[in-house]
């Protein structure tokens, strides 16, 4: 029996042994040979700040206002319809950001008409949204109106569809040729990120 004893254990032995071995070797990768004329030696340049590849940069946006005055600023505003609080007077006060903006409703068209106080010489029109990237890119559909009495308006820019983008100051900017009116009014007809239009300040430029 001590013989048999011995045996196994010997066995036993023997058989860790060869598991320890397998598992090594499993671990362990044999190092491989390098011959050392395929290898091209690279010097990495220096570096004194962390980059980026330049497919991956985004591009910065830079405001660039419209040449002269806000024509339109703290000038009364009035609009064919409003959502809750957030009547025409929100569009011409300045703020861009919060609860600041005009936002139609019901039925299109919807108009945004602020009123100049006296004919002048107006070239852009800027619309703004709040510039958070919580107000998503959007698209708005609207036309241009102008009138120098308030009743009696005429088509200044035609009906076009335009992009509001946060990466891009939420702004889109109208330039046309210097005109005179007293009345600017936005016929909207789409907006494709709420039931109505929506404008933080409507601005109106003229030299
Ligand atoms: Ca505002």
């Amino acid at each position: 029996m001590k013989i048999i004893r011995r045996i196994l254990i010997v066995l036993l032995v023997l058989a860790n042994g060869g598991l320890l071995y397998y598992t090594l070797t499993q671990i362990k990768e044999p190092p491989q040979e390098i011959d050392a004329a395929n290898v091209t030696v690279v010097e990495a340049r220096e570096q004194t700040e962390a980059e980026e590849h330049p497919a991956f940069i985004k591009e910065e946006y830079v405001m660039v206002l419209p040449e002269g005055t806000n024509l339109a600023l703290k000038k009364s505003a009035e609009s064919s319809s409003f959502t809750e609080v957030y009547n025409a007077k929100k569009a011409t006060d300045g703020f861009h950001d919060g609860p600041s903006y005009w936002e139609g409703k019901g039925e299109y068209p919807q108009t945004l008409t602020v009123d100049l106080e006296q004919v002048s010489k107006i070239h852009t029109v800027r619309l703004t949204l709040n510039p958070l990237p919580i107000w998503g890119k959007r698209t708005q559909t609207f036309a241009i109106n102008i009138s120098s009495d308030g009743t009696n308006f005429t088509e200044l820019v035609g009906t076009k569809q335009y992009t509001f983008d946060p990466d891009y100051g939420n702004e889109v900017q109208i330039p046309f040729d210097e005109v005179e009116a007293q009345f600017v009014q936005l016929v909207f007809t789409e907006n494709s990120g709420a039931g109505g239009g929506q404008v933080a300040e409507f601005e109106i430029y003229g030299n």
